[in-house]
């Protein structure tokens, strides 16, 4: 296969010559201004969008609200019976929808599929979860009292997602969402609103057939403009946010001036420790894996590898070695590990770390430039390897593109320290078969971030945990576990049976 292929199926499959409207609500409302996708593959374009306006906004939110109205009357089994439904058309249009997300972000044919397959898992999970909403009872401290807690749906809840993950964060956020009896309205990046558009009309097509109200609308604008009325609206209780710390911060200032909630899923700066006493062959892939996935635009890609001084320039020849066996071009050809960046832009910035890297002390050890990639006009370039010291400001910042800072340490707590050593919180790894070495990365004083990994890569976590970090990631957790708390409300009750009031703490009110 290659891209002219995926692009032929694709057309065929999801008939891209018609009009594709990035407005839902229920139906797909005319959008006004047009937007033409395209592939960073090969440049060239993919489909025309009309994108959404402030009128189709204003109705999506409607909608949802009144979508929402009806939605939290469903008994929670029933809505995840929905969800399970949604899965069971997921699994059947997996691979078509896959090639999209290859197609308009350039990921490689498993990753796409795999993407799509986290939408699957997570549907699973929310069936489960329909049945599992459970809320805990307290002992009264009061006779004839009963003390509990329920959970109750929260409302229309906004979710803006990034363009590295345009199906599967929304799916995260929204199945478990709507499984709970939320309604979700979608506000895709723009850099990926075809893939939303293909998902959207695959999971409206079963929201309808079920005679479900329109509990998952979307709006896609230009530029910031939706997410800042989102943002903005108190009619939507919670904004669940993935992308940058600078539109986080803005984002998280706008919801809560109006004291609405978030859960913000922001920037990533995540190391991998590898010890003298690893698994050198685990560790390589694990690095290999989390640093080129994706080009290296994953929230948890590895950028920063802390190698310990007794392994350090054996681990570092293999890494640069097998840096140079990976294949970088059309991401859906065979063989091919590494795909475009999303755009030129991102290519620019690529190129910036890389010269600021160098200029304050970094040394290339691999890669650096932007890359050509025979007959193809997209934006690739060199995965990159930077030899760097602790001091350096750039590696402090998360660059979305294949570039690894290493580092050398002495002893373990050296180690720590460099790991912990930037604003970001999201996700940790480290490399040994030392239980103690394992157990102190794990431990108060170890890893400060949201994921922590043993003996595997920073990047690829599943749906089962809570995915989130700590730090300027945010703090928010989304997808497994119990972060399905985040998008309810919880409402303590205190009820009285008896036939008089005792009063908490002993308190006396005697009339
Ligand atoms: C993201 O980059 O925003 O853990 C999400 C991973 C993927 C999700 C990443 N399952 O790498």
């Amino acid at each position: 296969m290659d891209i002219a292929d995926v692009r032929r199926r694709v057309e065929e499959h999801f008939s891209l010559g018609g009009k594709l409207e990035a407005t839902y609500y229920g139906k797909w409302a005319a959008g006004t201004r047009k937007h033409t996708v395209v592939s960073p593959v090969d440049g060239e374009p993919v489909a025309d969008v009309m994108l959404s306006d402030t009128t189709a906004y204003e109705d999506a939110v409607k909608a949802s609200t009144r979508a929402f109205e009806e939605w939290r009357e469903w008994p929670a089994p029933k809505r995840g019976q929905l969800i399970r439904k949604i899965g069971e058309r997921l699994r059947e249009e997996r691979d078509m929808l896959g090639l999209v997300v290859t197609l308009e972000v350039g990921k490689t044919i498993t990753e796409g599929q795999g993407e799509i397959q986290e939408m699957i898992d997570i549907s699973d999970f929310s069936l489960g979860l329909s049945r599992q909403v459970y809320g805990l009872t307290m002992a009264s401290e009061r006779p004839h009292h009963r003390l509990y807690e329920q959970w109750l749906p929260l409302g229309p809840v906004g979710v803006i997602t990034a363009f590295n993950f345009p199906a599967s964060v929304w799916s995260w956020n929204s199945f478990i969402a709507a499984t709970v009896g939320d309604t979700v309205i979608w506000k895709p990046s723009t850099k990926a609103v075809l893939t939303a558009i293909m998902v959207m009309r695959t999971v409206a097509e079963v929201v309808e057939e079920e005679s479900a109200p329109p509990i998952f609308t979307m709006v896609a604008g230009p530029g910031v403009e939706m997410g800042e009325m989102l943002a903005s609206d108190p009619r939507v209780p919670l904004i669940s946010f993935t992308g940058s710390v600078r539109t986080g911060r803005r984002i998280a200032e706008r919801v809560s001036s109006r004291l609405g909630r978030t859960i913000l899923e922001l920037g990533g700066n995540n190391a991998a420790i590898v010890s003298d006493k690893a698994d050198m062959e685990v560790a390589l892939k694990g690095v290999l894996f989390g640093a080129l996935a994706t080009a290296g635009q994953r929230c948890t890609s590895t950028r920063r590898v802390i190698v310990s001084e007794k392994i350090y320039s054996e681990f570092v020849s293999r890494l640069v070695k097998a840096y140079s066996s990976v294949r970088v071009g059309d991401p859906s050809q065979e063989g091919v590990l590494v795909g475009p960046l999303i755009d030129r832009e991102a290519v620019e910035k690529f190129t910036n770390a890389v010269k600021r890297a160098e200029e304050e002390g970094g040394k290339v050890l691999f890669g650096g430039r932007p890359k050509t990639v025979d007959g193809l006009r997209g934006y690739y370039v060199e995965p990159t390897i930077i030899e760097a010291r602790k001091d350096m400001e750039i590696c402090r910042e998360e660059t979305f593109a294949p570039i690894l800072y290493v580092f050398k340490y002495r002893d373990l707590r050296e180690a720590i320290e460099i790991h912990n050593s930037v604003p970001q919180g999201l996700s940790s790894a480290i490399f040994t078969t030392d239980l103690r070495e394992e157990e102190e990365f794990l431990s108060p004083h170890g890893s400060d971030c949201g994921i922590a990994n043993v003996n595997t890569s920073t990047a690829g976590a599943e749906i089962g945990g809570a995915f989130g970090g700590e730090k300027e990631t945010g703090g928010g957790r989304e997808s497994g576990s119990d972060a399905w708390k985040n998008y309810m409300r919880r409402q303590t009750v205190t009820k009285n049976y008896g036939h008089d009031l005792p009063l908490a703490q002993g308190v006396r009110f005697d009339i």
